[in-house]
């Protein structure tokens, strides 16, 4: 569904408006994706009012603070927020567009949890009226955008036709959202082609990147689709790093090197899958179709199963010392970042304490304190990376933050290495 003049959509959605300050918009979901998409917006002028459950995240952003670590995204905030642009709230209000940007994790079983994208379209029921855009941008099985237009016209049958409602996923890269906010294409899905166009028109205020309207069950199987696929990617590397220890082959060689063939790209193996997106979307998938979801389903346990195979690693070299000491280098999901969340690296660390093989350390140079999981009976330390290398006879490189990448080879001598990365050795993992 290509339009064949975007310029003129672009602004076909403002008809009689000619200034931004007088379109509204309400963010619901202040998190990792709709604070900085809240931000960007209000950044051209447009008056965006933020809705978050939290009273805590509301009142942070009310001072121009943030309350999640993200490249220039609180230089943004300070600014939107002083010049009256961006404002938050634990309530919606009326407006023009309504986007809905909070988690989609998922239950037991992994099947999908709708309950706060069911929950934050509820809210906005009472304040919808004639002509309104409502945009779902949280990762959602396929059919979500189907389901809220049902829940919104059960409510108000009188706006049947009368507003427009659309799907566009967020694809931004922690660590890189507010730049990939702005160039990343977007896959736009109308319920109907008329909000596709107004949803195109919409994005085109804020959005260099290329706008593709389609349907809203392909913009919801287009995110789900991409994450998938860099999962079975990933799950393809960790395969073939399990098979290459057993073989006696440095697989990060091997990698480089089949990776000079013109059509292969193979990525790069690591202690597991983390984040909150690329270990949970391929679920969503599975879940519509279990029966015909075999590679992605099967790459998902690929990826699940790598912690405990660290684990296995780090407990078979303990077995061999008196009252070993374990260092652990990274917590976070991904080099860079202070993000835990679904973390390889903390499944790691917990098990290392609950198996008693040793004492343990945790170096990360992102945060100051331990999360609660794991300070739980004082069994973990924190500490930098200078104690880490000192006190521990066995070495776990987790994450490849540029701290560890960048330590002299030369400290490192004496000590057993686990190098889940490939940034210490690239030589033989111990087996
Ligand atoms: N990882 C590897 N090996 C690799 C690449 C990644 O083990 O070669 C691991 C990372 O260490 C991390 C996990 O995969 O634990 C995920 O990291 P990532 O950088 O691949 O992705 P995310 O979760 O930070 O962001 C992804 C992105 N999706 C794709 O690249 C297809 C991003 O564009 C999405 O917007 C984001 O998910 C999301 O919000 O869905």
């Amino acid at each position: 569904m290509e339009m064949e003049n975007p310029a003129n959509a672009s602004f076909a959605f403002l008809e009689e408006r000619t200034m931004h300050e007088s379109l509204s918009v309400v963010m619901l979901g202040l998190g990792y994706i709709g604070l900085p998409t809240a931000a960007l917006i209000a950044s051209k002028g447009i008056s965006v009012h933020g809705v978050d459950v939290n009273a805590d995240v509301v009142r942070t952003i009310n001072e121009g603070k943030v309350h999640i670590v993200e490249p220039d995204l609180e230089g943004l905030v300070t600014y939107t927020v002083a010049k009256g642009f961006l404002k938050a709230n634990t309530q919606p209000v009326p407006a023009d567009v309504f986007l809905i940007a909070v988690p989609t994790p998922f239950r037991e079983e992994h099947q999908p949890d709708l309950s706060y994208v069911e929950s934050a379209t509820n809210m906005i029921i009472p304040h919808l009226r004639e002509g309104n855009l409502v945009i779902l941008e949280s990762t959602s099985p396929v059919g979500t955008t189907e389901r809220i237009a049902g829940l919104i016209f059960a409510a108000r049958p009188e706006l049947r036709d009368r507003i427009y409602i659309a799907y566009c996923p967020e694809r931004v890269l922690p660590g890189k959202i507010l730049f990939e906010l702005e160039r990343n294409d977007r896959a736009i899905g109308g319920l109907d082609a008329r909000s596709g166009e107004k949803a195109r028109a919409f994005y085109a205020l804020f959005v260099k990147g290329q706008l593709h309207v389609t349907t809203a069950r392909t913009a919801e199987m287009c995110k789900l689709t991409e994450n998938a696929f860099r999962d079975v990617n990933i799950a393809f590397a960790n395969e073939i790093s399990l098979i290459c220890e057993r073989l006696g082959i440095d697989v990060w060689e091997l990698i480089r090197l089949a990776n000079l063939h013109p059509r292969v790209n193979i990525l790069q193996p690591g202690p597991g899958v983390g984040g909150h997106c690329i270990a949970v979307d391929p679920w969503f998938i599975v879940s519509s179709a279990p029966d015909r979801a075999h590679l992605i389903k099967c790459a998902r346990e690929v990826n699940d199963s790598k912690p405990h195979h660290i684990v296995e690693q780090v407990l078979r070299a303990a077995s061999g010392l008196t009252s070993p000491v374990i260092a652990c280098f990274g917590l976070a999901f991904k080099a860079n970042i202070d993000d835990l969340r679904e973390s390889p690296a903390i499944t790691i660390v917990k098990e290392l304490v609950a198996s008693r093989a040793g004492r343990v350390l945790a170096v990360e140079p992102n945060i100051d304190v331990l999360p609660d999981e794991l300070a739980v009976g004082g069994a973990l330390q924190l500490v930098d990376i200078k104690t880490a290398l000192r006190e521990a006879d066995i070495l776990v490189l987790l994450v490849d933050h540029r701290e560890f990448t960048n330590v002299d080879p030369l400290s490192l001598k004496g000590k057993i290495i686990i190098d889940s990365r490939g940034s210490w050795t690239s030589t033989r993992p111990i087996s």
